[in-house]
């Protein structure tokens, strides 16, 4: 999802070639070639091909710069991939636990486990919250970092945590949701 929004905020045409992850053809020896990690996304473009979303957007950000999606500023683009770093080591791991124990049986599910995930999520949260005091995007103008936690805080919100305790990262959490790019690939629109 996150490659498929930079692809739609640029505008860029592309076509999607769904892998059969259920049946783990992310696994077979000639995806492993193309991405060892044996997972999606993988960016396939002539003379290139790119994998782990966070790389993806950035060879997109740099082959496409326009619309830009990153600070020009080095200093401000080192924020950025903090962000994005914090995003994928920090917040998804939690959001990822309980998304596979709101996926068992209630009764089987861990509640400690996720008592415990809930709690370091609203530390993270608070954090976010803090940052987005003075703005309206993790940097000021809409990009590749706030791009990162947008699936992310969606699924927030499908796993029982309530957003709403942070006001600023909700009405963050709204306008990233309600940019078209976002609503055509959830909708499964974008190619
Ligand atoms: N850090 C990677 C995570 C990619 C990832 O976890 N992809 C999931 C789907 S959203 C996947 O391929 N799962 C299948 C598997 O792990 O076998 C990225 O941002 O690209």
């Amino acid at each position: 999802m996150r490659t498929r929004i930079v692809l739609k905020e640029k505008n860029l045409p592309f076509e999607r070639i769904l892998m059969d992850l259920p049946n783990q053809e992310q696994k077979e020896p000639w995806y492993l070639a193309l991405n060892p990690y044996g997972k999606v996304p993988l960016l396939v473009e002539k003379g290139a091909w790119v994998y782990e979303s966070a790389i993806c957007n950035e060879y997109l950000e740099e082959k496409y710069p326009t619309p830009a999606l990153a600070p020009a500023d080095p200093g401000a683009r080192a924020q950025m991939r903090l962000w994005v770093e914090f995003c994928n080591s920090q917040f998804v791991p939690p959001v990822i636990t309980l998304v596979y124990e709101n996926r068992k049986p209630p009764a089987e599910r861990n509640q400690e486990k996720i008592a415990h995930n809930i709690q370091r999520l609203d530390e993270l949260l608070a954090r976010l919250e803090e940052q987005l005091q003075t703005r309206d995007y993790l940097l000021g103008e809409y990009g590749l970092a706030d791009i990162t936690f947008t699936p992310f805080l969606a699924l927030c919100e499908r796993v029982g945590v309530d957003l709403s305790r942070f006001p600023r990262v909700a009405s963050w959490a709204g306008r990233l949701k309600n940019r078209p790019s976002y609503e055509e690939v959830r909708l499964g629109l974008a190619a």
